[in-house]
């Protein structure tokens, strides 16, 4: 049985939009392969091994934890293997990057999908997810997290990575029956995967969409908000839920009207400007560029402040990357980035963060 939820943490009280000690951090990819612990364990496992053995995932989850102090842990898998149980067959090509090898090209291979058992088909993850829930002990939230349906489609209908996934906005203005029937079992998929993770012990939830930002406005309103939309209606009031898009700028104001918990916000809007447009009311999360995490501690440390400062007439704002850890960051730039959000927001208590927290 999993612990309780440890409602009282910083990352789990800003969710809420309540006053904290410090301004929680996490960084999305905050595992992978800028760490040195990473590349060790990544010489002698493929990295789909690696995610489909728990104890490893577990490890590897930890590594970030370990060496920073992040106020949330993320569970170590990857959106894409929620599709292979549908009967898409993923590999993961060194130097390539993700393949799937027989990708969606028509309505026949859409109602060929399997639907999902995650308690089976996806027992690495959520055993991961107890494993590491044991480990933490406590020590801070455990997110859990899937691929959300748009972005999904994207990868099964390419087969893979591309620049922009115009040929897949052209597949899905050709057969547009096909692509809703897609994003209906795809929302099935996630529905029951994110409910299995909460029952595994996750704590929070963050659905990728990393790809929506690809849509117009009137077709994510169309072919992917309605879907995204049914998800966090169906984890509404379970655990704390935050949504991501990359290049999502003009969508925000979309996402926003779900019933979601927080909002991520990647590098390119202004924080400022954020919250003309979505209100004060609103919990944020973002926005740092992570190119920034290679340029010097000052550039970086600058960059920090005006985040920090930006954000800081939300309700709630988590700190995070505008996307995921690039590979060549230094991890002695991530401490430091780290501790410094928690040494500038330490100074600030929002009115009464020390009564509320202690
Ligand atoms: O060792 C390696 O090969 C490193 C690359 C790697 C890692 C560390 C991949 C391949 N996946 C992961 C883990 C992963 N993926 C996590 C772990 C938790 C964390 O520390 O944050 C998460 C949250 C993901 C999510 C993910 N996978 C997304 C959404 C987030 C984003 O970056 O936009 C996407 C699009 C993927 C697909 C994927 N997996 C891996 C790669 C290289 C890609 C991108 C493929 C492409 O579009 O070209």
């Amino acid at each position: 049985m999993p612990t309780p939820l440890y409602s009282s943490d910083s990352f789990h009280r800003a969710c809420r939009g309540e006053p904290v000690r410090q301004t929680p951090i996490w960084l999305m990819r905050q595992a992978g392969r800028y760490m040195a612990e990473y590349r060790a364990l990544r010489e002698h496992h493929p990295i789909l091994e690696m995610m489909k053995n728990p104890e490893c995932a577990a490890d590897v989850t930890l590594q970030p934890v370990n060496a920073f102090d992040v106020d949330a842990a993320i569970i170590f898998a990857d959106i894409l293997t929620l599709l292979e149980p549908m009967g898409l067959d993923l590999e993961f090509i060194p130097g390539r990057g993700p393949v799937f090898h027989n990708p969606i090209q028509c309505g026949e291979d859409v109602r060929r999908l399997a639907s999902v058992r995650p308690e089976t088909d996806l027992a690495f993850t959520l055993e991961a997810i107890r494993i590491t829930r044991e480990r933490l002990d406590g020590r801070i939230p455990l997110i859990g997290f899937s691929g959300a349906p748009f972005t999904l489609a994207c990868y099964a209908i390419q087969g893979g990575g591309s620049k922009d996934f115009d040929d897949v906005r052209g597949w899905m203005y050709r057969n547009p029956a096909a692509f809703t029937d897609l994003m209906d079992r795809l929302t099935e998929a996630v529905i029951a995967y994110l409910l299995a993770q909460i029952d595994a012990g996750a704590q929070a939830l963050q659905l990728f969409d990393s790809w929506a930002g690809s849509l117009s406005q009137s077709e994510y309103a169309r072919r992917a908000a309605p879907y995204t939309r049914r998800i966090f209606e169906a984890l509404e009031g379970a655990v704390p839920t935050i949504h991501f898009s990359a290049n999502g700028g003009h969508l925000l104001e979309q996402i926003a009207d779900m019933p979601v918990s927080v909002i991520g916000v990647d590098w390119r809007p202004d924080p400022g400007q954020v919250l003309n447009r979505l209100g004060r009311d609103t919990v944020v999360q973002g926005n740092l560029d992570p190119a920034l995490l290679l340029s010097s501690d000052e550039a970086m440390l600058e960059g920090m402040k005006q985040v920090l400062e930006g954000f800081s007439p939300a309700k709630g704002h988590i700190f995070n990357l505008g996307h995921g850890v690039i590979k060549t960051t230094p991890p002695e730039r991530v401490k430091l980035l780290v501790d410094s959000v928690h040494a500038c927001t330490a100074h600030a208590p929002s009115p009464g963060a020390e009564r509320a927290e202690s």
